[in-house]
């Protein structure tokens, strides 16, 4: 591939891009703070056409969140209720059986499954939720819990960390979702969510994640009050973390919400950022397969062009999303098989329906 700059301080990158060559921080950062972003999106569409081609994937999936109270009140989190608040709820496990119940006959493939700190929620609760949503659906993946939630629930069980994943997967537990990173600073960790697991917990917690054998995806939340330096230092520390274990299956980019949120003065992330910040992951985590551009945060228009940008995935069809659409999302809650694929094709791709682990499930239409 040849790759033509407009911004020549782009082009010692560009040969590095096209000799395969791993991106520094520097590298990173002045990528970032180049505003032409044809060129950058032009060198990551080259990265991901290297390995995907013509295809883009999306998956039939639903999420569940299970209870909105929790301990650690974020500040840039409006889904988190404290448990006396009016708008509190959490559901049994009954309840969350009826709402998968709700959509039994549809090709499911995937649960995504997260919700807050719930001091008042057993260990047992977890483990009856994964047994009775295997029991349900027992060809979904179950993907659930993020670092933050399993770092609580092996304080809660008093097991290790890995022991609590082990008995996890052992109920049914199949893959981790990404989430809880933020951004890995502690300038950034002290500021908006001081309660929350840190930076080296967070690794440590995803680390034994990988060693148990379970995929984990990793995400960035990214257009708030991270600096340009700590979001290039975050993507770095999972390539790293990466290097190790080869765990990560896809990276997300999460464009904050404001809305509802104690900082709500902070306006929502703009196109061009939103589309740098893809590209930007897809040329530096090289060891990482997929980017996924999530509808949801940046709205569908946004994350179709982003299939142009380095993104290969659009994630799913998620029939309920409540964390984003609490802090503001203008997106639709959920998008049918139908959308996802006219969004590939209206775009000149092909859409291939996948399973949580980047099988093409397209035969297999309808079977779930
Ligand atoms: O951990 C919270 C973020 C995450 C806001 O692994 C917010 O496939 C924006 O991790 N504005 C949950 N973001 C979502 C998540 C995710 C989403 C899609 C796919 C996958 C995957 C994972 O949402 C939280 C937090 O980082 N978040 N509040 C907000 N106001
Ligand atoms: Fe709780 Fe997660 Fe919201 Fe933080 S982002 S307050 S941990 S639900």
């Amino acid at each position: 591939m040849k790759i033509t700059c407009n911004d020549t301080t782009l082009i010692p990158i560009a040969k590095k891009v096209e000799a395969g060559e791993r991106l520094s921080f520097e590298d990173g950062k002045a990528l970032y703070l180049s505003q032409d972003l044809i060129s950058i999106g032009n060198m990551a569409n080259q990265v991901r056409k290297k390995r995907y081609g013509n295809t883009a994937y999306f998956i039939y999936n639903q999420h569940i969140n299970y209870t909105n109270v929790c301990s650690n009140m974020c500040s840039f989190c409006a889904y988190a209720e404290e448990e006396n608040s009016e708008k509190a709820y959490t559901w049994s496990v009954d309840q969350i059986k009826q709402r998968i119940m709700d959509r039994i006959e549809e090709p499911i493939r995937e649960l995504h499954i997260v919700g807050g700190l719930n001091r008042s929620l057993p260990f047992s609760y977890f483990t009856d939720m994964l047994a009775m949503i295997r029991q349900i659906r027992p060809t979904a993946t179950i993907k659930a819990f993020t670092a933050v939630e399993i770092d609580y629930l092996s304080a809660l069980s008093g097991a290790s960390l890995e022991d609590t994943v082990l008995t996890l997967k052992q109920a049914g537990l199949m893959m981790m979702p990404g989430g809880g990173a933020e951004v890995m600073s502690d300038r950034v960790h002290d500021n908006l969510f001081p309660k929350k697991i840190g930076k080296d917990r967070w690794l440590e917690v995803t680390e034994a994640v990988h060693r148990t054998g379970l995929k984990t995806n990793a995400t960035m939340l990214y257009g708030h009050i991270e600096t340009l330096d700590e979001r290039v230092n975050h993507l770095l520390s999972l390539r790293t973390l990466q290097d190790r274990t080869s765990g990560f299956s896809a990276f997300i980019p999460l464009a904050f919400h404001s809305q509802n949120t104690k900082l709500s003065h902070i306006p929502t992330t703009n196109a061009f950022d939103d589309l740098k910040t893809i590209a930007i992951s897809r040329l530096i985590l090289d060891n990482i397969p997929h980017i996924k551009a999530y509808w949801v945060m940046i709205g569908e228009k946004l994350a179709q062009t982003a299939l142009f940008f380095g993104a290969d995935d659009l994630d799913g069809t998620i029939i309920e999303e409540r964390i984003t659409h609490t802090a503001g999302a203008k997106s639709a809650k959920g998008l049918s098989r139908k959308s996802m694929e006219h969004l590939i094709t209206s775009a000149g791709l092909e859409p291939v329906e996948r399973d949580s682990f980047y099988n093409d499930v397209r035969d297999l239409k309808g079977e779930a």
